[in-house]
């Protein structure tokens, strides 16, 4: 068989477009592909709800990449161990409760779990705004290329409908930031200095609806709660995905 450019090319554009149509609605829309937003993706995913994560570069994975100053290895703590686990992330005890796992394989392991469950993804793609109408709920967002953002072009977004909305933007707690600044009911106290042990230990407080329609997980959580930041240590992260989860999913059910 003679490989043909035009069918490849066919065969991108036909199953993406299709995908992306069939996605204007969905259950779930996770923003941002950090550990907290993927967990909390896969985890949605296997409960049966229709999802879709949303990040705005190339890769997916966010802080996770980069490890502590770009050694790729990350440290979770024994509260957390059983989810490295539950996702099949080998990791070494490095310390007495200190778990060295290596971030590559988490990032991998995670999207991989996030795709097997029926998660879908969609990269190269930001948020610039969000939907609310009468009922006063996020019910949708406001998409648009990143490149075209990164270019400065004048190029109107498209729009997707959502049941709920997972702001999972990290430091920046960006989705929390759009409703805030338009009029939105949802203080913002800003990210406290470096403090492992309470911002790990305060983040599943953090981790709610913080608006109708809008969760908050992540190092987003911290920041919208006026929490401390942690630096490599995941576990908060995880746990928090995994919260959120739960969260969202008890309020799509009722
Ligand atoms: O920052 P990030 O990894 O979020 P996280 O899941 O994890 C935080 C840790 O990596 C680390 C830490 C804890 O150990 O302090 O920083 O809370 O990932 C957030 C992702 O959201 C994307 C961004 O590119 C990143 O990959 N993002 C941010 N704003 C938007 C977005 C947006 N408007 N639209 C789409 N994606």
């Amino acid at each position: 068989m003679e490989l043909d450019e035009v069918t490849i090319s066919r065969a991108i554009l036909k199953t993406q477009m299709e995908t992306m149509v069939e996605y204007l609605d969905l259950d779930v829309a996770v923003i941002g592909g950090g550990p907290s937003g993927i967990t909390c993706a896969a985890l949605l995913a296997e409960k049966g709800l229709k999802v879709g994560l949303i990040e705005k570069k190339l890769s997916i994975g966010g802080g996770m990449w980069g490890g502590g100053m770009m050694f790729p290895r990350i440290v979770v703590q024994a509260a957390a161990k059983r989810l490295l686990d539950r996702f099949g992330i080998a990791s070494t005890e490095a310390e007495p409760g200190y778990y060295v796992a290596k971030s590559v394989e988490s990032v991998s392991k995670l999207t991989a779990a996030a795709c097997t469950a029926g998660a879908e993804f969609f990269n190269l793609i930001a948020v610039e705004d969000v939907v609310v109408k009468a009922d006063g709920r996020v019910s949708g967002l406001v998409i648009n290329w990143s490149p075209v953002e990164m270019a400065g072009l004048h190029v109107d977004p498209l729009t997707i409908r959502c049941r709920a909305v997972v702001d999972a933007t990290g430091h920046d707690a960006t989705i929390c930031h759009m409703v805030a600044k338009k009029g939105g009911d949802l203080p913002i106290r800003g990210e406290g200095y470096m403090w492992a042990d309470r911002a790990e230990g305060n983040i599943l407080d953090h981790t709610k609806e913080v608006f109708p329609g809008l969760f908050v997980c992540g190092m987003a959580a911290n920041a919208v709660g006026g929490e401390c930041r942690m630096g490599p240590i995941f576990g908060g992260m995880l746990l928090s995905g995994e919260r959120a989860a739960a969260l969202v999913a008890a309020a799509l059910r009722t």
